[in-house]
């Protein structure tokens, strides 16, 4: 909700191990283009951890290897808000492939500190559905729905 009690869509950004060294570049950059960071955590997932966040992907013929690079150092998560934030965050960073991004979408942030298909810097949720669970699955603590009038916020 902003400041006028209107509701703003939220997402789950995370800045990918092979980026973390720009977090701060990377978060003027998103501040700028007008999301707030609600929340933010610096963690090191475990194999398990990752392998069930990217679970849509299990199978496929990167999934190891993705998951090797995701918990080969520290993840910057985020909870971002904005109008529209899935759909403008996505916006944002560009297309999954770096070298496709720097080609067709140079000023995204995949573009500026991505390196392939891989390592491309950040990730965006896809929809507002995986929003909602991303965001939970990193802040489990994190207040969902409003504060219900004349209660005392407490426990996020
Ligand atoms: P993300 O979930 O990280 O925001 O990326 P995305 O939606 O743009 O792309 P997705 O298809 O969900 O892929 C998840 C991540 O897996 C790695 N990947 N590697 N062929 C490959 O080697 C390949 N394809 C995807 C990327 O790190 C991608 O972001
Ligand atoms: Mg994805």
């Amino acid at each position: 909700f902003n400041k006028s009690g209107i509701f703003v869509e939220r997402t789950l950004a995370l800045i990918k191990p092979d980026a973390v060294h720009k977090a701060n570049e990377i978060e003027t950059i998103l501040l700028n283009q007008g999301f707030t960071v609600l929340q933010k955590r610096r963690v090191i997932l475990t194999a398990e951890q990752c392998s069930d966040f990217y679970s849509e992907h299990y199978g496929k013929k990167f999934f190891p290897s993705l998951v090797a690079f995701m918990t080969s150092g520290p993840i910057v998560a985020m909870v971002l808000a904005k109008e529209n934030a899935v759909h403008q965050w996505r916006e944002l960073i560009g297309p999954t492939n770096s070298t496709v991004a720097k080609e067709t979408h140079s000023e995204s942030i995949r573009a500026l500190y991505g390196t392939n298909e891989q390592k491309n810097a950040v990730h965006g949720s896809d929809s507002e559905v995986s929003a909602e669970r991303e965001i939970r699955f990193f802040f489990p603590n994190c207040i969902v729905e409003p504060i219900p009038m004349g209660q005392p916020a407490k426990d996020y």
